[in-house]
Order: C-alpha cells, then sequence, then structure tokens
C-alpha cells in the first residue's frame, strides 16, 4: 500500500505475544512483571479479527517476526520481538511462516492490511556488550559488520546516538554498522524479499534515530510500501527531519502535549492548539503521522487519569486530527498498566469484551471518520486546523472548505457540567444544517454563523453536514 493509500486507514497495534492465543484461552496466565513470553500467536490473532474489525480498524501493526534470542534473562525473554538474531528465519514462539502467512491473507480476505514492525539498527544478544558472540548472527556474523561496542550515554549527542549501543549489560542491542554498503545491500535486500514474501502493506521502522539519515530513503524504496518511523522524541524540529527520508514519522511531537492537555482539567489546551500548528509546518506531510496516545514503551493514559471522558477525548484527537490513528490494543478496555513491562498486558484477559465503552467509544468514531472521508474527498489531505480555544475546550475543524468536520473537545472530565458552547469561527454560514454525532442532536447553523454544541460532562462533540450522515451508520443511518 503506498503513503497516499494509507493516509485514510486506521491501525491496531498489538504484541503479537500478549494479544491473542492459538488456544483461544481467556484466561491464560500473563504476568507482565516476569517480561516472558505468555502465548500469543499470529493464528490467535486470525482467531480475533472480528473483534479488531469491529471496532472499525482496517489495518493492524504487529511486533517484529524475526527469530529471538532464546535465552532467559535479568531483562526477561524475547516475547517483545525486538531482540533478533537471525533475519532469514521467524520467531517460532509466534508460530510458523505459514502462521505468519495465513495472518496476511486472512487480513487480506478482509480488506484488511498488515503492517510490520521491523529493526534495522541492531540484533539482540544475552550477555555485555564486551562478551557477544557474533556467530550467533544471520547474517551479520561477524564483529565487522557492527560499530565497536559504547552504550549509549548522551542522546543530546547524535553520533553517539547512532553508533553506540542502546540495551544494557543484561541484554546487548548490538549496533549494526550502518553506513557500510555491505550492510545495507542486506538490509534492502532483505526488506524487499520481506515485503513481498509476506504480502506486507506496510512497515513501523524500529529505532530510527538511531541509524543515519542517509540510510532511510533506499530501505523505504526497496520495501515499496508506506513505512511509519519511530523517532523518540517529542521536538518537533528533530522528528519532523526525518520525514524528509522516510513517508512517516510517529507523532511523538503531539503525544506529549496531547497526553497533557487531557490528563487533567487543568492540562494546558493552548500548548497543544500550538503544536497542531507547528507540527503541520514542520513536518512534510501531517497527514502521513502515526497518531498515538498509548504504545508499548510508555505508561498508558489512564495510568495518568481513571477518568473515561477525557480518555474518549484524546481517543477522538488521534482520529479527527492529521495523520493516520494507531490504537495500542488494550486501549479499548482501558488498561491502565505504567512503565514498561506493566504497559503490556495480556487482552485476552479482557474476554475480548466488545461492549466496553472505550471499544464503543473507537467503533464509532471510526465510523465518524469513514463518512468524512467517504463524503469529502479532500478530507484526508486537508490540514486540520484549530480555530477555538478555552482553558478546558478546544475546537479543531478539518476538511474541504465548505464542509469541514467540526471536532470539539474537553478536558473538563466525567463530573463537567452540561451547557451550551455558541461556537464561532467554524467557517460554517448561517442556515446550514449539521448532525452531532454523538448525540444525534440536529443543529442549524445559527443567524451569526454561531453553532450551538451541546457540551456534557466533558465528552467530545463532533459535527459534520447533515446531508454526510446517510451512510455512517449513525444517528440512525444504515
Ligand atoms: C528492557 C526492559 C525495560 C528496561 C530496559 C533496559 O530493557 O523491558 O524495562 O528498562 C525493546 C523492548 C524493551 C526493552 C528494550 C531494551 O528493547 O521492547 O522492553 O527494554 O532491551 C523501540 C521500541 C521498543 C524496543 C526498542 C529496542 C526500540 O519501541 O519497544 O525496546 O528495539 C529509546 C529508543 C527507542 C526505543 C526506546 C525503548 O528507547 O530511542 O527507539 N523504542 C528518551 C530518548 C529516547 C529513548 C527514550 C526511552 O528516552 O530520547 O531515544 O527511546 O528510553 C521526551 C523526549 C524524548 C525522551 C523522553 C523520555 O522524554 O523528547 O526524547 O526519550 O520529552
Ligand atoms: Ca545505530
Amino acid at each position: 500500500l503506498t503513503p497516499a493509500e494509507w493516509r485514510s486507514q486506521s491501525i491496531y497495534f498489538l504484541l503479537t505475544d500478549r494479544f491473542g492465543r492459538s488456544d483461544n484461552s481467556v484466561t491464560a496466565n500473563c504476568n507482565v512483571n516476569e517480561r516472558i513470553y505468555c502465548g500469543g500467536t499470529w493464528q490467535g490473532i486470525i482467531n480475533q479479527l472480528d473483534y479488531i474489525q469491529g471496532m472499525g480498524f482496517t489495518a493492524i501493526w504487529i511486533t517484529p517476526v524475526t527469530k529471538q534470542l532464546s535465552q532467559s534473562t535479568g531483562d526477561g525473554t524475547s516475547y517483545h520481538g525486538y531482540w533478533q538474531q537471525d533475519i532469514y528465519n521467524v520467531n517460532q514462539n509466534h508460530g510458523t511462516s505459514d502462521d505468519l502467512l495465513a495472518l496476511s491473507k486472512a487480513l487480506h480476505a478482509r480488506g484488511m492490511y498488515l503492517m510490520v514492525d521491523v529493526v534495522a539498527n541492531h540484533m539482540g544478544y544475552a550477555g555485555a556488550g564486551n562478551t557477544v558472540d557474533y556467530s550467533v548472527f544471520t547474517p551479520f556474523s561477524s564483529s565487522s559488520y557492527f560499530n565497536p561496542y559504547c552504550l549509549i550515554s548522551n542522546y543530546n549527542d547524535q553520533s553517539n546516538v547512532e553508533n553506540c549501543w542502546l540495551g544494557d549489560t543484561i541484554v546487548s542491542l548490538p549496533d549494526l554498522d550502518t553506513t557500510q554498503s555491505s550492510v545495507q545491500t542486506i538490509w534492502n535486500n532483505w526488506i524487499a524479499d520481506l515485503v513481498s514474501e509476506y504480502s506486507i502493506d506496510g512497515l513501523r521502522v524500529d529505532t530510527v534515530k538511531h541509524v543515519q539519515k542517509s540510510f532511510w530513503p533506499d530501505f523505504n524504496d526497496a520495501a515499496g510500501v508506506y513505512a511509519v518511523g519511530e523517532i523518540f522524541d517529542g521536538n518537533p524540529a528533530y522528528t519532523c527531519d526525518y520525514q524528509n527520508y522516510m513517508d512517516g514519522v510517529l507523532n511523538y511531537p503531539i503525544y506529549y502535549p496531547l497526553l497533557r492537555a487531557f490528563q487533567s482539567s487543568s492540562g494546558s489546551i493552548s500548548d497543544l492548539y500550538n503544536m497542531i500548528g507547528t507540527v503541520a509546518s514542520a513536518c512534510a506531510d501531517s497527514t502521513l503521522l502515526g497518531n498515538f496516545i498509548e504504545n508499548h514503551d510508555n505508561p498508558r493514559f489512564p495510568s495518568y487519569t481513571s477518568d473515561y471522558s477525557q480518555a474518549k477525548n484524546v481517543i477522538s484527537f488521534l482520529f479527527l486530527s492529521d495523520g493516520i490513528p494507531i490504537v495500542y490494543a488494550g486501549q479499548e478496555q482501558h488498561y491502565s498498566g505504567g512503565s514498561d513491562p506493566a504497559n503490556r498486558e495480556a487482552i485476552w484477559l479482557s474476554g475480548y469484551s466488545t461492549t466496553a465503552e472505550l471499544y464503543q467509544h473507537i467503533a464509532i468514531t471510526n465510523k465518524i471518520r469513514k463518512a468524512a472521508v467517504a463524503a469529502d474527498s479532500s478530507y484526508i489531505t486537508t490540514k486540520n486546523v484549530p480555530f477555538y480555544q478555552d482553558s478546558h475546550t478546544l475546537a479543531m475543524k478539518k476538511g474541504s472548505g465548505s464542509s469541514p468536520v467540526i471536532t470539539v473537545l474537553s478536558n473538563a472530565g466525567s463530573s463537567g457540567s452540561s451547557y451550551t458552547l455558541y461556537l464561532s469561527g467554524s467557517g460554517y454560514s448561517s442556515g446550514v444544517k449539521l448532525m452531532e454525532m454523538h448525540t444525534c442532536t440536529s443543529i442549524t447553523v445559527d443567524s451569526s454563523g454561531k453553532i450551538a454544541v451541546p457540551m456534557a460532562s466533558g465528552l467530545p462533540r463532533v459535527l459534520i453536514l447533515a446531508s454526510s450522515v446517510s451512510n455512517s451508520g449513525l444517528c440512525g443511518s444504515s
């Protein structure tokens, strides 16, 4: 799938080990603190595709598929998939290569897409950096392929970040010398083969900032599909520059102000408001970013606030601003794990409840976004514009000039009052008929161009043209 085709997708990110088991168990024990395999498999994902598709997702992103180090270490085992040793074989804990192929086929049979996480920066070794036996790596079986051992010690020093090693003295992440053409050739051939063998539709690329920028354009070209890179850094200038080298980047610049704005009723709306504009101008194309509020590296949103309305607002932001929404498995169940490894709970223990409040909120929000895409061919490429803020409220519009989708967000929380927000600046002229999609309230733009938005309980509100509702499956339409 091309970048343009990815824009309108929505992505469910899961750790293969933690999502679903081949035996469909919803009781199998999984103690996150042990950091060991809990038994999730590719077949287990196939078994639960109805659950994912039932929320409206059109794609899944799965953790790396390559063969891993096999030891039990003081840092646990390789259950997350980021400690690879053999890039030409698959992680047998997750199944066989036929199982992975079957997952790809099962997705495609539903009109869904497969995004795979890939790591080009490093391999994984059970031991300190000065004890590595390079012969265990395939194909990088000698020290000559690697940078000399040094642990990253200064994230403000880019050459330290690129040339020294991630990991610790228990599990090393031997850092490939990606400036060598032999290393580049191996990776470029590998990614082309992997994408074609498993009919992969997109890539999530790990540790992008730990490899020199000039490595990425050829790698992305060789893949031939949309690639979104992980640059774990909230600075828009730093992170957006990588979008000049690959199709997209994970939206860490928005992540931090989004979290701060909605984690409490005193969070700064204006910082988020400003960052929307900053990212839109600093990044080459904000509509190709990957939006998230949770992942396996950061504490889950409910670990900051247990409030459901605040959780719904951040979800609505992910889907209705520029970029491709990414929901991390467990978010729909309001899981609340903190830092790694607590944020890697087994999803089967939820019983895959489809009546969970956030499961339902995500399903509705996916429908609203699909209705917007269907009604307005320029919706997805038109930049989101914030146009109103007060200390608890943010309003933004996205879509063609005559019929943008209006999203009104609040950080007031569930105890927020009921009131009418008379919203101006939307660009709609008086008399236009809109529908508020959560309350199914018909609203006509008043004579002064204001929209009377019914606010309550700190919940998000989304307005679309009444004539665009018909195929959404919402508010009485089919
Ligand atoms: C394991 C244990 C941990 C233990 C650790 C030492 O070992 O689980 O509990 O603390 C994988 C596994 C992890 C594992 C690691 C190391 O490998 O999933 O469980 O940790 O063995 C990606 C993946 C991630 C993966 C790897 C490695 C990379 O998403 O799951 O981890 O393949 C850095 C990297 C980033 C990486 C992340 C985990 O570490 O850049 O690629 N993620 C600063 C730095 C960032 C740094 C981040 C976290 O800290 O700038 O580069 O990410 O360490 C903001 C700033 C940011 C700043 C944050 C903290 O503050 O803007 O720049 O980030 O304001
Ligand atoms: Ca590196």
